[in-house]
């Protein structure tokens, strides 16, 4: 039985957030919503990543001084792109967006919860080291080809989807089902680019539908 669960669905912080209206809104990205709901009931396996930070997380730009969003700064000798306020734990920006079907959701992994470290991967931390567990998850159940879906494409997914394919697992990324923020400009174009640079393979909703 278990050899036959080999497909995972990943859908990356599909969160009011990041939606229209949100603090780190990705344009477009409500147009992802009804494409993903009708991927879901295709997997064996449906996990969804949830940004979660503590109010006082060092990634916001509110909590240094004389920093504005989107500067860049260093953390502990890693380039670190400072946010607006986001995902704050509980705070109905980190609610899923209200027309995701999380009904076939099987695994919520929440991630950005330590104040600080910045956490884009759904698999670790942005310190490299901490490891979220979805690794374990996917392993154990045998799982080798995952299908990466939402937001943002230029930063979580492409994390996302890199670690994945440096872990081994046959990787996708379906490009109808993911908007990026592209700030700065080309940045989106970028992460294309470096995702198919590391085996990331690019498909539409209609190649699965
Ligand atoms: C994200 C910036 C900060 C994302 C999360 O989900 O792509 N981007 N936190
Ligand atoms: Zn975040």
């Amino acid at each position: 039985m278990l050899q036959n669960n080999t497909n995972a669905l990943i859908i990356v912080d599909v969160q009011n957030d990041f939606c229209e209206g949100g603090s780190l809104e990705v344009q477009n990205a409500d147009q992802i919503v009804p494409i993903i709901n009708k991927l879901s009931p295709h997997f064996d396996k449906v996990v969804a990543t949830q940004d979660w930070h503590p109010a006082e997380h060092r990634s916001f730009a509110s909590n240094h001084d004389d920093k504005q969003p989107f500067d860049n700064i260093k953390f502990d000798e890693q380039d670190q792109t400072l946010w607006p306020d986001h995902c704050v734990q509980g705070s109905e920006g980190a609610q899923f967006h209200p027309d995701l079907d999380l009904e076939p959701v099987n695994l919520i992994i929440r991630k950005g919860t330590n104040v600080n470290i910045d956490s884009y991967s759904a698999f670790r931390e942005n310190d490299r080291k901490t490891i979220t567990g979805l690794y374990g998850y996917l392993d154990r159940l045998d799982v080798q080809h995952v299908f990466i879906t939402g937001l943002a494409t230029d930063v979580c997914v492409m994390f996302t989807a890199l670690d994945a394919s440096q872990l081994g697992l046959d990787t996708f990324l379906i490009e109808d089902a993911t908007k990026g923020i592209d700030q700065p400009e080309g940045s989106l174009e970028k992460s294309m680019q470096k995702m198919k640079e590391n085996d990331v393979k690019m498909l539409h909703s209609s190649d699965i539908l």
